[in-house]
Formats: C-alpha cells, sequence, structure tokens
C-alpha cells in the first residue's frame, strides 16, 4: 500500500500506474491544501492511497463498493463515473415513482409525457387503471384500452351553447389577450345565425383598443346581426334587457393578463351585473401548462362555466388541455382548429380528444 501526492488526480494516477501498475486498487483519495502563509497561497494537492492487487485486498474492495476500482485507474474517468452515478439516481428516483404493472404501464408512461401530459398526472392517471384488472402480466392492448377508458371518462364533460326557443341565452367569453376571443365570436355568431338559422345579437364590452370594435363590427356587418358596444356594466345590462328577444347573445371582452389582479376584477364587476351570463374562458392551446394553471387560477374570480380552447392547428398536443381538466373537471365546450371564419371551430368530441392523448 502507498500513498502518492501530485497537483492533479490525473497526475496522481499517472504515479500510481507506472509505480503499480494497472492492476493497482485505488483505496481512498483526499484532496488538501499544501504551503501557504497563514492559509493564503497555499496550493490543493490531491493524494491517492494506493496498492497492489491481492487476493486479500478485492475482498476488501468488494465489501466496500464506494471505493472505486477499475474505473479510477484513469483519472478522466473519475467525473463520467460521478455522472452516471447521479443518473443512476435519478432513474431510480423516477422508476419508484413508476405505478404498480410498470412493466407495461411505462412504455404508457413515456407517451403520456409525450404528449405533454404532466408527469404527476402522467403517474396519477396510469395508478387509476392499475387495480383489479390491471397487473403487470397484462398485455400492452389491454393496457391501452383501459388507459382509453379512463382518459375518455375525464373527456366527457362536453357542452356547447345551449339555446331553446323560451328564452335568450347570453354567453361571454374571457380570457387572456390574442387567444382568439373575438374571432371565435364571430365563428359562433355566424354558425348561430347561417346554419342553425337562431337570432344572434353581439356585444363588445372591449373598448380598450379601437380596432377591437372595428374587428367585431366587421364581421357583425358580414352575418348581418347587430353589435352594440358598451362601456359599463349597466351599459351592459342594458344591451342584455333589450335584445332579450333574441335567441342567443354573445358577449366580448377585452383580452387581460392573468396577473393583473384590478383588470381582472373589473370584468368580475362587468359579468356580475347580470347573473345569467355563462362565462366561457377562452384558451390557446399553444399555452403551456404551468401558464394555463395561472389562467384558470387567476381567472376562476369571474367564475367561468366552461373551457373553450383555441388554435389546436398550432398545437396538436392536448396535454395542457388534458392536465387542466384533470386538475379542474370544468366543462369542455368548443375546439378552435384555424384562423377561418367560421369554418374552423367544432364541439370539443371525447373520442377525438382520447385518441390525440394517446397519439404514438
Ligand atoms: N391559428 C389559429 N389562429 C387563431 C385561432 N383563433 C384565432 N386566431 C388568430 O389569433 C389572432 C387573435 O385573434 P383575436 O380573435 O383577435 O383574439 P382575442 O382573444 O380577441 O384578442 P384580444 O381581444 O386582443 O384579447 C388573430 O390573428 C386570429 O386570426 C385559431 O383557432 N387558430
Ligand atoms: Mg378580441
Amino acid at each position: 500500500m502507498k500513498s502518492y501526492t501530485a497537483n492533479s488526480m490525473q497526475e496522481a494516477m499517472v504515479q500510481v500506474k507506472s509505480e503499480l501498475g494497472r492492476d493497482a486498487v485505488i483505496l481512498h483519495t483526499r484532496r488538501f491544501r499544501m504551503g501557504g502563509f497563514l492559509g493564503f497561497f497555499s496550493k490543493e494537492k490531491v493524494e491517492v492511497t494506493a496498492a497492489v492487487d491481492s487476493a486479500d485486498l478485492k475482498k476488501v474492495v468488494k465489501k466496500t463498493p464506494a471505493l472505486l476500482t477499475e474505473q479510477a485507474e484513469d483519472a478522466r474517468m473519475l467525473p463520467l463515473q460521478a455522472e452516471l452515478t447521479n443518473m443512476h439516481k435519478m432513474l431510480e428516483a423516477v422508476l419508484t415513482k413508476l405505478p404498480d404493472g410498470e412493466g407495461q404501464a411505462s412504455p404508457f408512461l413515456q407517451l403520456l409525457l409525450r404528449n405533454d401530459v404532466a408527469l404527476p398526472i402522467a403517474n396519477s392517471l396510469l395508478k387509476e387503471i392499475s387495480g383489479t384488472q390491471f397487473t403487470a402480466k397484462s398485455d400492452a392492448a389491454l393496457t391501452r384500452h383501459l388507459l382509453h377508458e379512463r382518459i375518455a371518462h375525464y373527456f366527457s364533460n362536453i357542452e356547447g351553447i345551449q339555446i331553446d326557443s323560451a328564452s335568450c341565452r347570453t354567453v361571454a367569453l374571457i380570457g387572456p389577450t390574442g387567444v382568439g376571443k373575438t374571432t371565435t365570436i364571430a365563428k359562433i355568431a355566424a354558425d348561430f345565425t347561417l346554419k342553425q338559422g337562431s337570432k344572434v345579437a353581439l356585444i363588445t364590452a372591449d373598448t380598450y383598443r379601437i380596432a377591437a370594435v372595428e374587428q367585431l363590427k366587421t364581421y357583425a356587418d358580414i352575418i348581418g346581426v347587430p353589435l352594440d358596444i358598451v362601456y359599463s356594466a349597466e351599459e351592459l345590462k342594458q344591451a342584455i334587457d333589450r335584445h332579450q328577444d333574441k335567441d342567443l347573445i354573445l358577449v366580448d371582452t377585452a383580452g387581460r393578463s392573468p396577473g393583473n389582479l384590478s383588470h381582472l376584477t373589473e370584468l368580475q364587476a362587468l359579468l356580475a351585473v347580470d347573473p345569467a351570463i355563462e362565462t366561457y374562458l377562452v384558451l390557446s392551446m399553444t399555452t403551456k401548462y404551468q401558464d394555463a394553471l395561472d389562467i384558470v387560477e387567476k381567472f376562476s374570480v369571474c367564475t367561468p362555466q366552461k373551457l373553450l380552447f383555441t388554435k389546436a392547428d398550432e398545437s396538436t398536443n392536448i396535454g395542457t388541455l388534458f392536465n387542466l381538466i384533470y386538475r379542474f373537471p370544468m366543462t369542455l365546450s368548443y375546439i378552435a382548429t384555424g384562423q377561418d371564419v367560421p369554418d374552423d371551430i367544432e364541439l370539443a368530441n371525447t373520442d377525438k380528444l382520447t385518441n390525440l392523448l394517446l397519439k404514438e
């Protein structure tokens, strides 16, 4: 057994190798500071204690796996070894979080993660199907079937705008800026007017930008429906009362940032003027899950009843949508699939959404 002191691990290893040969076993390494004055200007040194391999030593080494043996022969391997140990720990951490029956479930975990389902939600979903029917021996087809059923269950709460001949339905779209509220209002107005022959009126409370009013006015003129512009909650109430002869009143609102509490409180006060207003929170499919969570939480002061997703054409990953529905079991309504008015909108469909979430 012999100790070597050098300026670097690499240097020490060269000494060990040249004196004791390639079969030397590293028993101990340490770094220490040497020389200097009152603790200043000292140099870092490395001390390596090694021994020539013997039957006895091998036993000792076997009992102490922390000691690096062969890999340590080359100092360049040390960082790599540390990295590997790290990766091993991370992998272990992930594996321990896997639900029962991971033999079949892990490829599905990968699939869900690839489709943007958050890890805790994917795990929890797989746990839900790890009950009586699901075992590690079950085949992939059965797992997929059970998973499909489970996801479909979460995507089953779907309802569009319901109108009836006896009363007037009022729907307001709220949400962050630029998600497509105004465009979606035009699509819905066109659908109810032109396809279903319903009587529709539009109201915009978005007087924040001049262009916003002009945008909706253009659509209103093309579709042939009236548009009222309101500057206050009282004016909104009056406009709603005036249009009670219609089947549907669609209210457009200014896009608001979830970070601006006073704007959200203003929006809340505006919609509180008539409890009959049904509020839809509009979100873009391109929004990251964490941001979408923040939006849902902050806009909850306006108590939206339904979610409406836009820009499905720009992101086919519906993980965010699923994560939200899983966390907040809200009713889904429409999915907007492009910029074209009136065609690019459809009622959310359980099967379509489920298949998208399980797409390879
Ligand atoms: N690709 C795509 N673009 C969309 C969709 N819906 C709306 N847009 C586009 O998104 C942009 C913003 O749409 P708007 O309808 O003005 O959005 P908004 O939410 O009313 O915006 P603010 O009133 O400013 O908050 C426009 O360029 C639309 O054409 C959609 O489903 N897919
Ligand atoms: Mg708008």
